[in-house]
């Protein structure tokens, strides 16, 4: 079998962005050992305001230590620390946004959480999504899963218990599937958001949400469908981060052949003014994406 470093070998990827991306990805070992004794929900509030679990900021503590001490980073963008940070006497060609724990909510009820990172080549982050040079994230369910960009198409790896990610699947196109999943409350959900997702199950969409976005992306991506988190009344700019969470996603989608919006444009084409800034996201078929665009506000 393929293990992840032969893959980017023979995808000619440029040896400082394999070794950064081999890095990130080894670091699901320690992360999944740190589940068992970070269990609590901390009393902090990340820069979103929303309540961090323990693992959120171990993660985040974790993974940014070991980036900084690689030499291979300048800058680290988390969704768990208010300021970008500079990664001192690094001359890294790469910048990092990352979200350490995606769906941390869930680390209490044991479902599956991931690791989303975007990798930019240069010293900034405040980039449109469609200069990232990779996207990857690691998705902590029964299997540990690495699914990759360096954009040429979307791999998916899994995590042997030699430490070793084999290649499971190559080139992974997103089809026109019919699951849906979209975070919000009803009630709240504007009009154009609930007539499309009406007009989904009246075509026989079924519904299928988690509440973390890593793994309900990461079934739409196999399955085909839509994973939606739309403006609420009140809330327009939604819930989902577009620096950490929406780019490297999209990303990944757009490699698989779907597509990522706000609902009236393309997020990979938005240039981001904060890097904690939140957008309305639908991920997912192309066809479905489309449709929902061409519809009037
Ligand atoms: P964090 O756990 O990293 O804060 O992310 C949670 C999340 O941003 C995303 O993973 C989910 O899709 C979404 O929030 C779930 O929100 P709801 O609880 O409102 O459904």
């Amino acid at each position: 079998m393929i293990t992840v470093q032969e893959y980017l070998r023979e995808k000619n990827c440029e040896s400082d962005l394999a070794d950064l991306i081999c890095l990130i990805a080894e670091q699901a070992g320690p992360i999944r050992s740190a589940f068992i004794s970070n269990q609590r929900y901390a009393a902090s509030l990340n820069t979103s305001g929303e309540v961090q679990a323990e693992m959120d900021t171990w993660s985040d503590t974790h993974i940014s230590g070991i980036l900084a001490e690689s030499g291979l980073v300048s800058l680290i963008a988390s969704e768990e620390q208010e300021k970008v940070f500079a990664c001192r006497n690094s001359r890294g060609r790469y910048s990092v946004v990352m979200d350490p724990l995606d769906g941390s909510s869930l680390i209490a009820v044991n479902l599956a959480v991931g690791t989303i990172v975007g990798i930019y080549e240069g010293c900034s982050v405040l980039r449109k999504g469609n200069e990232m040079r990779a996207a990857l994230y690691l998705l902590y369910g029964p299997m540990t899963t690495l699914t990759l960009s360096i954009g040429s198409g979307v791999a998916l790896f899994s995590l042997a218990d030699d430490g070793r990610y084999l290649l499971m699947e190559d080139s992974i196109t997103m089809p026109e599937g019919t699951i849906y999943g979209s975070g919000g409350k009803r009630p709240e959900w504007t009009k154009k958001h609930s007539g499309f997702i009406a007009s989904l199950e009246d075509e026989g969409a079924k519904s299928r949400y988690s509440g973390s976005f890593v793994a309900d992306f990461h079934q739409i991506l196999k399955y085909g469908g839509l994973y939606a988190y739309p403006a609420a009344r009140g809330k327009p700019e939604g819930k989902l981060r577009l620096v950490f969470e929406a780019q490297p996603i999209g990303f990944l989608a757009e490699q698989a052949g779907g597509r990522i919006s706000n609902g009236s444009c393309d997020l990979l084409d938005i240039l981001p003014e904060d890097v904690h800034q939140k957008t309305p996201i639908y991920v997912g078929s192309r066809g479905i994406i489309e449709r929902l665009e061409a519809l009037p506000e």
